[in-house]
């Protein structure tokens, strides 16, 4: 193992920060903590901190900064966690958050927990108050136990008391959130590590370079051929693609899957793009259809959980009519919910590998009155979609603005969209066609609203590439005050707030005639003035061609937008796709007087 690569550069390192830690009253060179901590981050090749600063960690995002990497501030933390979780998705890198003790902790933590449910790679960073404080509860500043708190909302948490043992915790942390199933790792670092110093030749050999840290995981080759003889019996065979292909980057072995099978297929929302949504085997025009007919459904990468109506009841049509198939790398999601019958436990490249070799040059192609049934009813559905996309009225449906944005990412297939909402994100995730792989990133495994501007800001810093972020009211809310990020930081972001003043709809009233309806928002907000206030571009449109001129422009320009879309707050429904998991009370009580 390389334990000193990167020394020299460390010694840059040094020379040019403020000279913390390095201290000139000793024969040789020392080194503190924070130095420590950069250098293991920038060892790994880990580029990018997402924070928010304070004590005691604001001389460490200046001293990363000064070293070279880019350490993006934000407003809240939430968000700055948001956007690690999503860099960790688009790069297979754990994304880094940096956050202060306990309430900065705490803000962050929403966004770790999410990142785990959801298998996305990240290391939440954070400072903590004295330990023999915190342990006696004697009232410190920002006193609270973080790593007894963080513990069960992650895969794991570690807490270093020693400098000489920043190396190897934050290699334990790297290996922890991209091996096996990723997720969120928590590393507490106490206030008084930081300026913790020591021997600089013994600090620099005490840093680790993780070797493979994501190791290949082969699936054993009777799990194979158990998988390949289910799928050669089937006669609706049906593959599922999830999230989980989408982040193994195995985007050539998962086309050539679909392709030489022969398979229909659906992409889950976050895998749309694996292969273009126009894609002659995409079944997800017929999605209702597939799930409901098909005899054998190979599941890559994706989970039986709500989403997919945890693999039973009435989506999937008569019970007992199904067999699944299932490729992941977490053993324990075989039987979730319902038996697998052939399960494929591995990486998503090695387990596709090993089904296409075991597929020989004699596979036989699913019988073709299943792929006419298919393709009958996505033409169907397609054609009825087309008519309600054209319509250009004043104020817009959803339907009107998101055909106008569909075109748009048809012609900038390169550009990320990001989105969140209720109608918002379920009408957009049916209408907008993606064309390449991890370009869709929306609100995940929980439905959580306040990604949005966390995940815009690292899609743009991740890739460079510009990003659309089509945005619910309400789901702007929770992180709009990030567009002062975006415009200090002069990203390359539209953001389009499609805007029926409120949560599912703009009509609600309070039956008492006291205070607004529950569900509503201050009519007619103008959210643009929002962006113009930090020097970003706003536009207010009422018209789907008003939509895609604005929109063009933001892309064409570069430059930070928010584009206030006015929507019929009459057209949308309450909780959009999802309806039928809303609880609503039938009993009709008195009146209070
Ligand atoms: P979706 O919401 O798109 O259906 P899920 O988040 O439910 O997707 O499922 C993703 C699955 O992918 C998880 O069960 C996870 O363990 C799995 N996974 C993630 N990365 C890999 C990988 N490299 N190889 C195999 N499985 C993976
Ligand atoms: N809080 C969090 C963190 N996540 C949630 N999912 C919710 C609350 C509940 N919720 C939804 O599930 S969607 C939604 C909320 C508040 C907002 C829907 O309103 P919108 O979208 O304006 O974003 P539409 O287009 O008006 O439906
Ligand atoms: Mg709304």
């Amino acid at each position: 193992m390389d334990r000193t690569a990167g020394s020299e550069s460390t010694q840059a390192v040094h020379d040019v920060a403020t000279g913390v830690g390095v201290t000139s009253d000793h024969a040789g060179e020392q080194i503190d903590g924070f130095h420590l901590v950069i250098d293991a981050l920038k060892l790994n090749g880990i580029d990018n901190i997402y924070g928010v600063p304070g004590i005691p960690i604001t001389d460490l995002g200046r001293l990363a900064q000064a070293a070279g990497m880019r350490v993006i501030s934000f407003r809240h933390e939430q968000h700055a966690g948001n956007a690690a979780a999503i860099a960790g998705f688009l790069t297979k890198k754990p994304g880094i958050c940096l956050t202060v003790s306990a309430p900065g902790f705490l803000n962050g933590l929403t966004a770790l927990a999410n990142a785990t449910t959801n298998c996305f790679p990240m290391i939440l960073i954070s400072g903590s108050s004295e330990r023999e404080i915190v342990d006696l509860q004697q009232g410190d500043y920002e006193e609270m136990d973080q790593l007894a708190i963080a513990k069960p909302l992650c895969k794991a948490a570690f807490r270093v008391l020693h400098a000489a043992d920043i190396g190897i915790a934050v290699a334990r942390a790297i290996r922890a959130a991209v091996s096996g199933r990723p997720g969120g790792v928590y590393l507490d670092l106490p206030a008084k590590l930081f300026s913790q110093v020591m021997d600089a030749e013994a600090g620099a050999k005490s840093l680790v370079k993780v070797i493979d840290a994501a190791p290949a995981q082969l699936p054993a080759p009777s799990a194979i051929t158990r998988a390949l003889d289910v799928l050669k019996g089937a006669k609706r065979p049906l593959i599922v693609l999830g999230k989980g292909a989408a982040y193994a980057q195995a985007d050539e072995e998962v086309r050539n899957l679909v392709e030489r099978s022969g398979i229909p297929y659906v992409p889950m929302s976050m895998a749309k793009g694996l292969l273009p949504d126009t894609h002659p085997q995409s079944a997800g025009a017929a999605r209702s259809l597939v799930l409901k007919e098909a005899d054998v459904v190979l599941l890559v990468g994706a989970r039986l959980n709500w989403l997919l109506s945890h693999g039973k009841g009435k989506t999937w049509g008569a019970p007992g009519s199904k067999k699944f198939i299932q490729i992941d790398i977490e053993p324990k999601e075989m039987d979730s919910n319902v038996e697998i019958v052939a399960p494929v436990v591995g990486d998503i490249g090695s387990c596709v590998t090993a089904l296409l070799d075991g597929m020989g040059q004699n596979w036989q192609a699913p019988p073709t009155a299943w792929t006419d049934a298919i393709r009958t009813k996505k033409e169907e559905n397609l054609a009825k979609m087309a008519s309600k996309l054209k319509k250009n009225s004043a104020p817009m449906d959803f339907h009107g603005a998101l055909g106008a944005l569909r075109t748009i990412i048809k012609e900038r297939p390169d550009a990320i969209l990001v989105n969140e909402g209720a109608n918002t994100l379920d009408l957009a995730r049916g209408i907008i066609d993606m064309y390449q792989p991890r370009k869709r990133l929306d609100v995940g495994t929980w439905g959580i609203m306040g990604i949005g501007m966390g995940f815009a800001v690292a899609a743009a810093v991740e890739t460079g590439k510009p990003v659309l972020a089509v945005e619910g009211d309400s789901a702007f809310g929770f992180s709009g005050m990030e567009v002062e990020t975006i415009c200090r930081y002069d990203l390359p972001v539209c953001i389009v707030v499609f805007n029926n003043n409120g949560i599912y709809r703009g009509t609600d009233t309070d039956p008492t005639g006291r205070d607004p309806g529950t569900t509503v928002f201050v009519k007619d907000s103008r959210y643009d003035k929002m962006m113009e206030a930090f020097g970003g571009v706003g536009v207010h449109v009422t018209t789907p061609d008003e939509l895609s001129q604005a929109v063009n422009a933001a892309m064409d320009s570069g430059k930070p937008t928010l584009i206030n879309a006015v929507i019929d707050p009459a057209a949308g429904t309450e909780s959009g796709n999802i309806g039928s998991l809303n609880p609503t009370s039938t009993v009709v009580r008195k009146k209070i007087a």
